[in-house]
Order: C-alpha cells, then sequence, then structure tokens
C-alpha cells in the first residue's frame, strides 16, 4: 500500500481492537476529580502534589530479582533521601489532543520522521512517521509521542506564556517521587507477571502478536494487557496519587541531564545538570518495551534531539 509502511501495515490489524477498548473504557478513565487544576479548558489537568521526603533508587537486590540484565543495572543506585518541595504534575501524559492545540496555535511545524522499529525489526526514521502520524492507530486522547526533548519543553513555555503559571519538565526526583506515589518497591502494586496487565501498558503478548520477529527472544510479559501499541491516558488504574500511566505505556522526558549512575546526585527536588547534557533522562518504560524497564527506580536516556515513537512526556507545574 502507498505511504503505508510495513509498521504501519501490521499497526492497521490492530485499529478495530483499540477501539473496542475505547468503547469500553471504565468510570475513572474520565477526569473527574475535584482536587485536579486546569489553568485554562484544555490545558493539561495537573494533581497538586505534597512536598515530602522518600528514598530515591532501586534497593539493593531489586534488579537482580526483577531480571534488569546485568548490563544496565546500577542506574538507580546508590539509594539515596531525596526532600521534595510541592509541586503539580500532570495527571496524564501530555495528549495528541493538547500537543495538536499547541501546534496549530503557534504555527511550529515538526515533521522530522520518528524512530520506530518496523515489522521487519529495523529499527529507522521511515518518512512520514511523525508524532502526527506514529505508524500505528491512535486517538486524540493517547500520549503524543515522536517528539523530542526541545519540544517538549517548547510546549511547557507555550503553556507557561499562555496561563501565566510555571510548566516545565519534571526532575528525575519529582518523576520518581510521583510515581512512587509512597510506595517503595518495584511499582506501587504487586509485580506479579500474571498480573502486571491489569496495571500498565507495556510490550505484552499483544505486542508480540504485532511484532511476530520478536515472539521468541522471551522479552514479553507473559499477560495481555489489550494494547499493542500506545493506550489512550487513564485506561489504566491511577496510583495514589490519582496519576496513570507513570509506569508504561509512553516514556517520559526529565530536566536532568543524563549521568549513567546516582553518585553525587542531589538529595532535593532539583534537576541534575552536571554530566551529558546532550543526553536526558527518560523513565517508565513504554509499550514497547520489556516489563523490567516499567519500575518506579529505572532510568534510561536518550539524546536531546532524539524523536523515537515510544517516547512522550508529561508536565510538572509550580505551585
Ligand atoms: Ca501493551
Ligand atoms: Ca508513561
Amino acid at each position: 500500500m502507498a505511504g503505508v509502511t510495513p509498521f504501519g501495515e501490521a499497526m492497521l490489524r490492530w485499529a478495530p481492537l483499540v477501539l473496542s477498548i475505547l468503547i469500553a473504557s471504565p468510570a475513572w478513565a474520565q477526569p473527574t476529580s475535584t482536587s485536579t487544576v486546569r489553568d485554562c479548558p484544555t490545558c493539561p489537568e495537573m494533581v497538586p502534589v505534597r512536598g515530602g521526603t522518600f528514598v530515591m533508587g532501586a534497593a539493593p537486590g531489586e534488579e537482580e530479582r526483577d531480571g534488569v540484565p546485568p548490563h544496565v543495572r546500577g542506574r538507580s543506585q546508590p539509594q539515596r533521601q531525596v526532600v521534595i518541595a510541592p509541586f503539580l504534575i500532570g495527571r496524564f501524559e501530555v495528549t495528541v489532543d493538547e500537543f495538536t492545540e499547541y501546534q496549530r496555535a503557534t504555527g511550529h511545524r515538526i515533521d522530522a520522521a520518528c524512530w520506530s522499529e518496523g515489522i521487519d525489526g529495523k529499527r529507522r526514521q521511515y518518512p512520514g512517521i511523525t508524532w502526527r502520524n506514529p505508524g500505528f492507530p491512535q486517538t486524540g486522547r493517547d500520549p503524543v509521542v515522536c517528539v523530542n526533548w526541545f519540544e517538549a519543553r517548547g510546549y511547557a513555555g507555550w503553556l507557561s506564556q499562555r496561563t501565566g503559571k510555571r510548566y516545565r519538565l519534571p526532575s528525575e526526583a519529582e518523576w520518581e517521587y510521583a510515581a512512587r506515589a509512597g510506595s517503595a518497591g518495584s511499582r506501587p502494586f504487586a509485580s506479579d507477571p500474571q498480573t502486571l496487565c491489569r496495571h500498565i501498558n507495556f510490550g505484552d503478548l499483544a505486542l508480540a502478536d504485532a511484532y511476530k520477529h520478536r515472539r521468541d527472544t522471551a522479552r514479553y510479559g507473559v499477560c495481555n494487557d489489550g494494547y499493542a501499541f500506545t493506550s489512550p491516558v487513564g485506561a489504566f488504574p491511577p496510583n495514589a496519587f490519582g496519576l496513570h500511566d507513570m509506569l508504561g505505556n509512553a516514556w517520559e522526558w526529565t530536566e536532568d541531564c543524563w549521568h549513567p549512575t546516582y553518585d553525587g546526585a542531589p538529595i532535593d527536588h532539583k534537576p541534575r545538570y552536571t554530566g551529558d547534557c546532550e543526553k536526558r533522562s527518560v523513565r517508565g518504560g513504554g509499550w514497547f518495551n520489556d516489563p523490567w524497564r516499567s519500575r518506579s527506580a529505572f532510568r534510561f536516556r536518550d539524546s536531546n534531539g532524539h524523536n523515537g515513537n515510544m517516547l512522550g512526556f508529561r508536565l510538572v507545574r509550580d505551585p
């Protein structure tokens, strides 16, 4: 089919499934909380988070138990106690609709081809695959992906100008504090491989079916979360802070420069501006990935200019 990549062809097969799940979205998928804040009718819904103290990073032995491969262990260590000031954070990842409004209002165009993996297993920039069409079906309520770090900050800057409030990307410390929502383990819920699919959208059996060339790699979960690709934000239950999809769905950019460990990391809520500032930490794991990446402590990094169809963001706002 002209104009449709092999990747896109596989995605189209999933449109009916995605649609049927959308129609059956549970009540908590709708924004009903009265304690959240919207600075304009189409602005992201923000959840106030009280400050506090928490232990950031992976506990000794956690990565081994969770099957993290040896070559990526130790990034979330050493653990340390961190003091967090109050902030607000997006209840959801920034959506396609929200990002579309920003693009329309500013006339800014992002046409760079997005990195994605085709069903042939090749990861490349496919022509025509952009945030508007990441190569699989999305609704306006799905998280925007294929957006690089500069573009995510551009959206935050526009929103700040529009509202008079200060929107920005979260620091890693703020992100992890919000993702943990008071929990201390691998995830804020039981990490049973059989039931993980009730909690997050990750690389599950639905994805394995879409990417048959990867079926034998044993990298996917053993359950079916119902989504081969991204899911509408809020399709999975919130954590104790009322936040959805902190783990799974889209990976999320943070403000922090990449550093391979927590040696010398800040002990407060501020971002880290030492290390490799050509790359930024990304958090939460995503729809394409092995379950061990979707853990509260796991850290990865991407170049600031990288746009990938697994990677989106959510914003925080100063009080
Ligand atoms: Ca999935
Ligand atoms: Ca996420």
